[in-house]
């Protein structure tokens, strides 16, 4: 027989990140500085430092005499705006990022939203909608791998893992195939998040706990939840299977103890989720024994 008890929790592997990104952080460059905020090249793999001009950030591709592509990120790094859009997202709730942009004569051929992973070397992007000329075009971009988000061979579960750790994160732009001089503004990047203050829904569970369980925040019947059940057995006798809400991009580990005071030693394994309900059989259950089992959502 087995008592259940529930928990969202993190789970482990966030060791190598040293900051965590800020549920609504704002950059208005209104005030201060543009430290951090830089403008790379990847063609030619070159920083340059951004100028805010009239107070947002100013990124002018110059006239040219022949149809050159140029290409730059505008990216903030660990530096740019006390650290605030670096390091982890994905346990800070971190669920959309908003910005927007100004086209003052052309629009550009192509724009992202980039973020890098220094610990696996990945480049995801987003690739967006094409802006307006001579009017600010707001952006909101959900960090969920199924808005969009492109890597060579990458999965769902390789993006969660680079959201743990981010070393920048950018907006690409290219210009525009026209050989003239344009200019493009780039204004208020926030981002926005999943609030461990809140419940919206009232189901007990805070927004920030239903984005890591992959529950709706907004739907009261949607909340991580453990059952217990028992599965008979041939010989008469009885087995441990849990059943919990779950969703198929997070890895669900279910612990054990006969002891509370003891915590739960016992990893009884790490299951991949399925969409809407996964199930578990404890085989190493002994019938007629007391055991605690807790569900870590990661
Ligand atoms: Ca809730
Ligand atoms: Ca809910």
């Amino acid at each position: 027989m087995g008592i259940c008890l529930l928990s969202a929790v993190i789970g482990g592997l966030f060791a190598f990140t040293t900051n965590a990104a800020e549920s609504g952080a704002l950059e208005s460059w209104n005030f201060g500085s543009t430290a951090g905020w830089v403008r790379y090249d990847p063609l030619n793999n070159a920083n340059a430092p951004m100028t805010n001009p009239t107070n947002c950030l100013e990124v002018v591709f110059g006239t040219l005499t022949m149809a050159t592509p140029q290409v730059h990120i505008i990216r903030a790094d660990m530096n740019a705006s006390e650290g605030k859009f670096s390091g982890q997202y994905w346990s800070t709730g971190i669920t959309n990022v908003n910005f927007r942009i100004y086209c003052a004569t052309r629009v550009p051929d192509d724009l992202r939203l980039y973020f890098y992973n220094a610990t696996s070397s990945n480049w995801w992007y987003c690739p967006l909608a094409t802006p307006e000329v001579g009017t600010w075009v707001s952006y909101s971009v959900p960090m969920f791998y199924n808005a969009g988000w492109r890597l060579s061979g990458g999965t769902s579960g390789q993006f969660k893992r680079d959201l743990q750790g981010m070393a920048w994160i950018g907006i690409q732009i290219q210009r525009n195939s026209d050989i003239q001089s344009q200019t493009y503004r780039i204004d208020d990047f926030v981002l926005n998040g999943a609030s461990k203050y809140k419940d919206k829904d009232g189901d007990g569970m805070n927004d920030l706990h239903e984005y890591i369980a992959g529950t709706d925040d907004a739907n009261a019947e949607s909340v991580f939840k453990v059952e217990i059940l028992s599965t008979n057995l041939p010989n008469g006798r009885a087995r441990t299977m849990l059943r919990w809400t779950s969703a198929p991009d997070r890895m669900y580990t279910v612990r054990r103890t006969s002891n509370l005071m003891e915590g739960f030693p016992e990893n009884r394994g790490r299951v991949p989720g399925k969409p809407d309900k996964t199930q578990f059989e404890d085989e190493g259950s002994e019938d007629g024994k007391a055991y605690y089992y807790k569900v870590d959502v990661e």
